[in-house]
């Protein structure tokens, strides 16, 4: 694992299949986006307070997953997530990859994930790639940039490293396993059989470490998911993932300044091939506590606004 600002990550992402960038934000900056993120949480005023983790309930929090990810409320398009996609060691990263400036990044989930949930189903292993094992290929560079203390213990992402480059030859041997129900063909989740193969590869599986305003990358084919926390520590994370305009259609431009344009969120995929909804439920029913603005509304500079792809879209 690369530990200095040069880019040997580049060769730990080519032979992992996954990489750390150390500092991709400054630690003041970061812990400033933690305290936005919790300030979020607590302006909902429905009793959450960051100082009494015991206060961390579902009854006093947005609808967040078991896995951590909130996606709806239109945080994915508060100042702080925008704020974040346009660092410039953030994409300064996905330039190095792509080799162009010419990028567009996800209008992504925000992760906040607390220790000790008891109030939400538990979050159990989801092995998955998040691309089609029929478009083979490097195709994406997926991202995270984590924003609390993140060690071994503290749940967050789990990765299978060489994963990328056994894909080929892994889901040839697979074709004929049943699949695990997938909403998007961009998924794929790996079954007990798939688990068994990897690890007959000799794959381990290993705990990415990370301290606030590190950026994690990985190549969508990467075996991966998150954990969830054995300490007390909460996990805050914001998924960062950016593509070539080049890979998208002027349709998906299209279909993503609408994304834009009303405040809803996308996957990981940049190209915004499925978009999001602003509803979040609370106890099955649509939370009355919904949002569909961002209480702070993201104030761009030009390299940022270029990420939504609208600029290049062709009259
Ligand atoms: O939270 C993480 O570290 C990984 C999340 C993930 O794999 C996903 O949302 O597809
Ligand atoms: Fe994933």
């Amino acid at each position: 694992m690369q530990v200095d600002a040069n880019t040997s990550w580049l060769d730990d992402l080519a032979r992992d299949g996954y990489a750390l960038i150390k500092g991709a934000i400054p630690r003041e900056r970061a812990d400033q986006y933690a305290d936005k993120m919790y300030s979020w949480l607590e302006g909902f005023n429905l009793g959450f307070d960051r100082n009494d983790l015991s206060t961390v309930h579902k009854d006093n929090l947005p609808a967040i997953t078991e896995k951590g990810m909130c996606l709806q409320y239109a945080v994915t398009h508060e100042d702080f997530a925008w704020s974040v996609r346009g660092e410039p060691g953030v994409v300064g990263a996905f330039e190095k990859v792509y080799n162009t400036e010419d990028l567009i990044v996800s209008f992504d989930a925000v992760n906040f994930g607390f220790p000790n949930r008891t109030d939400i189903p538990p979050n159990k292993p989801w092995p998955h790639q998040d691309q089609d094992p029929a478009k083979p290929g490097f195709r994406c560079l997926q991202g995270l940039v984590n924003l609390l203390p993140n060690g071994p213990d503290d749940g967050g992402l789990i990765v299978c490293p060489g994963g990328h480059l056994l894909s080929d030859e892994f889901h040839k041997d697979m074709a004929d396993e049943p699949r695990i129900p997938a909403w998007t063909p961009e998924w794929y989740g790996f079954t007990e059989n798939g688990m068994k193969w990897l690890e007959n590869k000799g794959c381990k599986w290993v705990k990415v470490c990370a301290d606030p305003g590190d950026l994690l990358v990985w190549d969508s084919r990467t075996p991966h998911y998150n954990l969830s926390s054995k300490t007390n520590q909460p996990r805050f994370a914001i998924y960062t993932c950016y593509m070539p305009v080049a890979d998208a259609t002027q349709e998906d431009l299209k279909r993503k300044k609408d994304a834009y344009e009303r405040w809803v969120g996308t996957t990981h995929w940049p190209n915004a091939r499925h978009t999001g909804s602003n509803v979040g439920r609370r106890d099955g029913e649509a939370d009355p506590h919904n949002r569909f603005e961002p209480v702070n509304k993201p104030v761009m500079d030009e390299r940022t606004f270029k990420l939504t792809g609208i600029p290049y879209i062709k009259v």
